[in-house]
């Protein structure tokens, strides 16, 4: 491969990593994101308001998640076990979550802050 070439293919592959990026309105959930991939049973604490409660899910609009490079946004989180008993809209909350099955996100802990 000569200098001509290469040049070529690393403009490209610049190129290709830039179109990966979709503005955070875009995103659903970080399901999407392909950096920073969490660890599989790790847990991550993290902070929010709670925004919905529905059929064993909280939507949450948490604040940024340093250690994943997650903006704050508002997402919805299954909820495993007994975890959200006694939380309501509007409470602010602080929570441990993990990716589980499906790239999900779960809470297994949350408690009003
Ligand atoms: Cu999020």
């Amino acid at each position: 491969m000569d200098k001509t070439t290469l040049a070529l293919c690393i403009t490209l592959a610049t190129a290709s990593g830039t179109t990966l990026a979709a503005s955070h309105e875009q995103m659903q959930d970080h399901s999407m994101m392909t950096h920073h991939a969490a660890q599989e049973h790790t847990r991550y604490p993290a902070t929010g308001v709670v925004k919905a409660l529905k059929d064993g899910k909280i939507q949450i609009a948490h604040e940024p998640v340093e250690e994943l490079d997650w903006p704050a946004m508002t997402m919805w989180f299954e909820l495993k076990g007994h975890a959200g008993r006694g939380i309501k809209v509007g409470d602010r909350v602080r929570f441990e979550m993990m990716q589980g099955e499906k790239k999900k996100w779960v809470i297994e802990k949350i408690g009003k802050k």
